[in-house]
């Protein structure tokens, strides 16, 4: 009986030792579930932020990790948990979303099209459904509630307001005649709307984090690159069905994720940027494809495989090396050449897509945003101008020479750069520090500085929009209670504000699909 006591008072204190040794030390998953998976999925396979998996987390370890834990992420929607959570919090949560899964997540053809959920409320209309002109459209995108506002783009009439997928990422990618637009959101989510009939056609989860999108030249094919799984998804646009999964995996075996894909018209190419190996890949978009597509023959030794037949058709792959991986991309406007950065380094290069290699190198510090860059002719030679996402100030590039021909400063960090043949003039963001939401409006002959529009002080104004003349220009007041601000584009005066939530990006049909100057891809 003693026996028994002196027994269960023992296990009684060891429980009790054993929770307070629990307490003490901090349960990452916990911590995870409580402050991580609303952005991160709970099956840290990513939603609006990336899958917190080692597979995706790549190189971001120990210090690092808990460094971007702690401080958060510059330009990024990840918020600094340093005040909320002790060292011992962060280095639980860091341990916990670097231990593998206890399964590889797969994602293939068949989970993919598991998901296609196409409308059966759906039919095409023959003709639109207004009378606004189709090709003046202008897609607003609100991320504050998740949905998409189709403006006249003559009276900014609001003739439709459709809910989009949470966390909607890069430019919305038009088929050639404007008529149908593809949507992606962050967790791999692609939606197909038509302009036309004002209505959703149908959506599939293509990735489980995704980049962007890019449609093909014939518009039959939408390729959308993916973190995780490491693949390229091609979806035919007619119905949203997989057309091919491609794996993307570099030269010696090493599993790539994508950092993005673009469209390169004039090649009938995908052209890919790869974060995890030191290649370009470029895909075919047609069956005999191009000139310059990869079944053709090219005179350089990186594209030998495939003019050896190797690799010939549609979706044929040429890979490109280049001296270091390249996450951002920026294209000449006859595709031949594209000026890649990695935005940890400090120069970046030019890459002559036909003969398949780097031909220059450009002193490009501060985290360039590429993908932000627009060009246009000054004195008849084209220039390009890029924002960079860590420092006030914007580099522009003599295309001929690869000269820098200016540096101009701002009043801090941009995101956007936007312009349009019908202006003189440059629109350039402030997005994060003290002057947030200085709009500055630069000479694109001069490259001055010719003012600057505060529209709300402190508060995001970002990302600018032409109408299809470029007589109006469309501004984001990127806040949840926001707003889209039209300005009159000649004289910079405020016309009206249309009521928004938390306004992102906006996209003009014409000025997409004529690949208009001073427009992002
Ligand atoms: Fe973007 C476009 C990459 C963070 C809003 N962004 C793009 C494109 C790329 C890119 C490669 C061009 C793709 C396209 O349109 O087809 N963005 C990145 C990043 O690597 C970065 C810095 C980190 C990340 O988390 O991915 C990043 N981007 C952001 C944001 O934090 C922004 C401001 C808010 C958000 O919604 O995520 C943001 N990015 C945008 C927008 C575009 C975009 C609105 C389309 C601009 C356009 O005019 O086409």
């Amino acid at each position: 009986m003693t026996l028994r006591i002196v027994s269960s008072s023992a296990v009684a204190l060891a429980v009790a030792l054993l929770a307070g040794v629990a307490q003490s030390e901090p349960d990452g998953a916990a911590i995870y579930a409580d402050l991580c998976a609303s952005c991160h999925a709970e099956t840290r396979l990513g939603a609006q932020g990336p899958a917190l998996i080692p597979e995706s987390l790549g190189r971001l370890k120990g210090e690092k990790l808990a460094a971007v834990i702690a401080d958060g992420r510059p330009m990024t929607q990840m918020p600094a948990f340093g005040a909320t959570l002790s060292p011992a919090d962060i280095a639980a949560v860091a341990a916990y979303v670097s231990s593998p899964l206890p399964a590889p997540p797969v994602w293939g053809e068949a989970e993919i099209m598991a998901t296609r959920d196409l409308r059966a409320d759906y039919s095409p209309a023959i003709a639109p459904v207004f009378t606004a002109d189709p090709m003046n459209i202008t897609l607003v995108v609100e991320t504050g509630d998740s949905h998409i506002s189709v403006l006249d783009g003559d009276t900014f009439a609001v003739l439709d307001r459709f809910e989009t997928p949470f966390a909607v990422h890069g430019g919305p990618k038009f088929s050639a005649d404007g008529r149908f637009v593809f949507v992606m959101s962050r967790d791999g989510w692609v939606q197909k709307y038509d302009i036309w009939s004002l209505a959703e056609a149908g959506r599939i989860r293509a990735g489980l984090n995704s980049r962007n999108i890019a449609i093909s030249r014939d518009g039959k094919w939408l390729a959308v690159a993916n973190y995780l799984p490491t693949t390229l998804t091609i979806l035919s646009t007619a119905d949203l069905s997989v057309a091919k999964v491609i794996d993307v995996t570099g030269r010696k075996g090493t599993p790539s994720r994508v950092s993005a894909v673009y469209q390169a018209p004039q090649r009938d190419t995908f052209v890919l940027a790869l974060k995890d190996v030191a290649e370009i890949w470029e895909i075919a978009t047609s069956e005999d494809g191009g000139p310059y597509s990869p079944g053709f023959v090219h005179s350089n030794e990186n594209g030998m495989e495939e003019a050896l037949g190797v690799e010939r058709g549609l979706f044929a792959r040429r890979r490109i090396d280049v001296s270091a991986p390249l996450d951002d991309f920026f294209f000449s406007p006859d595709y031949r050449e594209l000026i890649g950065a990695n935005r940890e380094g400090e120069t970046g290069v030019v890459v002559n897509l036909d003969v398949g290699r780097e031909i220059a190198t450009l002193p490009l510090p501060g985290m360039p945003h590429l993908g932000s860059g627009i060009s246009w002719l000054r004195d008849g030679r084209r220039v390009m101008a890029i924002p960079h996402l860590n420092e006030g100030r914007i580099s522009v590039i003599d295309m001929e020479d690869w000269s820098v021909v200016k540096v101009i400063e701002t009043s801090g960090p941009g995101f956007f750069l936007r312009s349009h043949d019908g202006t003189p003039y440059i629109w350039a963001d402030v997005f994060t520090g003290d002057h947030k939401g200085e709009m500055h409006i630069i000479d694109k002959q001069s490259l001055e500085v010719v003012k600057v529009l505060t529209p709300v002080p402190g508060k995001t104004v970002a990302h600018t929009e032409f109408t299809r003349d470029g007589r109006r220009a469309l501004v984001s007041l990127w806040e949840q209670d926001g707003a889209v601000i039209v300005y009159d584009a000649a004289n910079l005066t405020e016309m009206m504000r249309l009521p928004m939530v938390k306004p992102s990006g906006k996209y003009n049909v014409w000025n997409k699909i004529t690949f208009e100057d001073g427009t992002s891809h």
